[in-house]
């Protein structure tokens, strides 16, 4: 298609750019970490959805050379913020990593090649998943194993949504957990779905799980999930992705 030839010349004309959205740790509002997460702007169209992209990458394959360009972004601003920062960097910073990347034979030693390549310690980086790349098939979670034994921390995004299994959270190496946005929508609205927030919140804890709410919007919901014991949350509440250089002065609000 012609969106697919277009990506193409994106990567080596400098079209593609990362934002970094806050995570947050409750009450204290203070910064834990970032998730990078691309942005395209096309020369004809302005900027394009990675949710219309993104999928188109993954048809073609194109998403492996672009993966590889995020991951090595990311990884360089996590440097860079080590550096300049200290103790006041994001302490994780997570990319997203697509299912036809993490089936990709080598890809662990890859994410090794570019931490050594950015001298970034393993730790800070947060491979995100989701549940579905992971349910792939065997190559999928024998990579995932590969890097979880960098020293890399894995999140599984969007849980909830797919065909989650508790078995899951038992085989793969997961150390965070981000609770889908669709329910976190209605807790306070005495939704469905504040009842699995609720039970999510326990199963992270008995498994030692980090969980992160994810596309916390209000100060309510904020509030509503600190009180279920939630320490973690991202969200437009919060802070909207933002450039690299925006992260440094962000303050969180305090719930
Ligand atoms: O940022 P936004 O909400 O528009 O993202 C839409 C979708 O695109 C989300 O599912 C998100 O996970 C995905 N996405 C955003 N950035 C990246 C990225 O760098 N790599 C991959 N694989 N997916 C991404
Ligand atoms: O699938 P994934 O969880 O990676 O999607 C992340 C995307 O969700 C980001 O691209 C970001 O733009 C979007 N997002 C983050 N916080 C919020 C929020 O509070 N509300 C909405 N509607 N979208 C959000
Ligand atoms: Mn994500
Ligand atoms: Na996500």
């Amino acid at each position: 298609s012609r969106l697919a030839a277009d990506l193409r010349a994106a990567l080596d004309t400098d079209q593609l750019r990362l934002l970094y959205q806050p995570i947050v740790s409750m009450p204290g509002g203070e910064l834990y970490g970032v998730e990078a997460l691309v942005r395209w702007t096309h020369p004809e169209r302005g900027p394009i959805s990675p949710g219309a992209f993104i999928p188109i990458a993954e048809r073609t394959g194109q998403i492996v050379p672009l993966g590889a360009w995020i991951l090595e972004q990311a990884c360089r601003q996590a440097a860079t913020w080590l550096d300049e920062l200290g103790d006041a960097a994001p302490r994780t910073v997570t990319v997203n990593v697509s299912a036809r990347q993490l089936r990709e034979a080598g890809f662990a030693g890859e994410v090794d090649a570019v931490l050594r390549r950015t001298g970034l310690p393993p730790h800070v980086l947060t491979v995100e998943v989701t549940e579905t790349a992971v349910f792939d098939g065997g190559a999928a979670l024998a990579e995932l194993r590969a890097i979880a034994a960098l020293g890399v921390s894995i999140a599984l995004d969007d849980f909830g949504t797919g065909h989650s299994s508790l078995g899951l959270l038992r085989s793969c190496p997961a150390d965070i957990l981000k609770v889908d946005k669709s329910f976190i929508d209605d807790i306070t609205e005495g939704g469905q779905h504040a009842v699995v927030v609720a039970a999510l919140i326990g199963i992270c804890d008995g498994l030692r799980l980090r969980a992160v709410a994810e596309g916390v919007e209000t100060a309510e919901q904020a509030a509503e999930l600190h009180r279920l014991g939630y320490r973690f949350a991202q969200g437009f509440h919060f802070a909207r992705p933002m450039p690299a250089d925006a992260i440094a002065a962000y303050r969180p609000p305090v719930v």
